[in-house]
């Protein structure tokens, strides 16, 4: 989306109807490997509207600190450095061979200590009789900010508004940016990403073996409680889950150093890390998912709702109904709302910024050619233009425009939801919305 290029539409006139067609249209028989490196307009149109995966080449991670520093010339994990550089923190660490509510319970560990654990797995030969343990979700730019990029974040996943919100707080409290580190047999159990949110992983070392089914496919694997499994590959499955042969679609993909696979928003996956791998990944969601989002956190609060329907009498049960729907899904209705107006606030002022009103009416015409910009464009706002079209994110008004039509979108949406405890706050922000619009003369036709 880098440019509205002449035979595409601005992506901020898609409607929603235009984008779930879009997600329709896809379902190709395997992933699409991008060995050299597309344009972010690209990107956007082919992966993340249609909430199509793929996977980007080395190529994108090739001069990244990490894959250099972390890694020896083997391609195995650079121990000494490692230990050395971040030996003395304490790193969350799950335990592979045992489940604990669908996933693996959890432990805390001295980074060095676990750096000395997988050391002796190794030079065992992965011994059963030793446990699996899989460093996971380790905030590590939180723990080693001044560790400067360790990696840099591929311009197709820059429009991050999770990461931006966390950013946007005066105490950085939290992120959704981890690393994973784990030797050859660590596993991640069956699920689908927090609040359906979309995640990249790269790899810096090692090879991971995914398995991933396309929204709608886990609920054939649900058992007769409604449940999904924990391992995907059990062989009880298909007597447990009463629809098990109506499955029709998954994708296994072996992902090599250097590569970063997309997860789109609402996929489930199962992954094995099939030799001793480092990863990055970052959760993260932006205008091309939100409405997804927000359909999965109405979908689970409706969820909540029916399991304590008994109790709907008690003292403040939607709020309890809130409290419970935060800690399955890691956000409530309050923080979503939240979520999109510190993204709403922070689109309008940097409209105002770039002084969009002063060059709006260049972009009616996408197609201009560059002899016309020449006649009628003075040169400092030539350059503004140019550089435009060349930072496809949050500095581009183009995708300002997408956001803030996607955060109006969703937030009507909210306010339809006859549960909603927060009608007032959100019923006062989209009148300021208007305001705003009319402020910056953001046209109803430029929406
Ligand atoms: O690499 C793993 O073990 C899990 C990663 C994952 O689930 C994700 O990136 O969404
Ligand atoms: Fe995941």
């Amino acid at each position: 989306m880098a440019k509205c290029g002449r035979n595409n539409r601005c992506p901020s006139e898609l409607s929603l109807q235009d984008i779930q067609e879009k997600r329709c249209l896809f379902l190709s028989e395997s992933i699409d490997y991008i060995r050299d490196p597309i344009s972010y307009e690209e990107f956007f149109s082919r992966y993340l509207l249609p909430n199509k995966p793929c996977i980007l080449s080395p190529q994108v991670t090739q001069l990244w600190k990490s894959r250099n520093e972390w890694v020896t010339h083997d391609g195995k994990p650079n121990f000494e450095f490692l230990e050395e550089t971040f030996g003395k923190v304490s790193v969350p660490v799950a335990i592979c061979d045992q489940e604990e509510f669908c996933s693996h319970p959890k432990i805390q560990k001295n980074f060095a200590d676990y750096l000395h654990y997988w050391q002796e797995f190794i030079s065992r030969d992965y011994p059963k009789s030793m446990q699996c343990l899989y460093l996971k979700d380790w905030h590590f730019t939180r723990d080693f900010p001044d560790y400067k990029e360790a990696y840099i974040t591929p311009v197709y996943f820059q429009s991050d508004w999770l990461n931006e919100c966390w950013d946007s707080e005066e105490k950085q409290t939290d992120d959704y940016r981890f690393v994973y580190m784990g030797p050859k047999g660590s596993w991640t159990s069956f699920h689908a990403d927090v609040f359906h949110s979309y995640s990249w992983s790269a790899n810096i070392c090692g090879q991971k073996r995914w398995l991933l089914f396309p929204p709608g496919q886990e609920n054939y694997l649900r058992d007769k409680f409604g449940q999904l499994p924990f391992d995907v590959t059990s062989s009880d499955l298909p007597s447990t889950c009463p629809d098990y042969n109506k499955l029709t679609k998954q994708y296994e993909v072996i992902q090599n150093p250097g590569e970063i696979l997309f997860v789109p928003s609402g996929w489930h996956h199962q992954v094995w890390n099939m030799q001793d791998t480092i990863s990055i990944n970052h959760n993260w969601l932006n205008g091309c998912c939100i409405d997804l989002n927000w359909k999965f956190l109405q979908k689970s609060l409706g969820d909540v709702q029916k399991e304590i329907f008994d109790c709907r009498e008690m003292d403040e049960w939607h709020q309890q109904c809130q409290i419970i729907l935060k800690s399955l899904t890691g956000i409530n209705y309050e923080e979503f709302f939240n979520l999109c107006k510190t993204i709403a606030e922070s689109r309008f002022t940097e409209l105002k910024i770039s002084k969009y009103t002063e060059f709006s009416n260049l972009f009616k015409d996408h197609s201009m050619p560059s002899s016309k910009l020449d006649k009628e464009c003075p040169t400092s706002v030539q350059e503004k233009l140019l550089s435009n079209h060349f930072l496809p994110i949050k500095s581009n008004y183009c995708h300002q425009k997408f956001d803030l039509h996607k955060l109006k979108d969703v937030l009507t949406k909210m306010l339809q939801d006859e549960t909603l405890q927060i009608k007032s706050q959100v019923d006062n922000f989209l009148k300021d919305f208007d305001v705003l619009e009319i402020e910056l003369e953001f046209a109803k036709e430029h929406l």
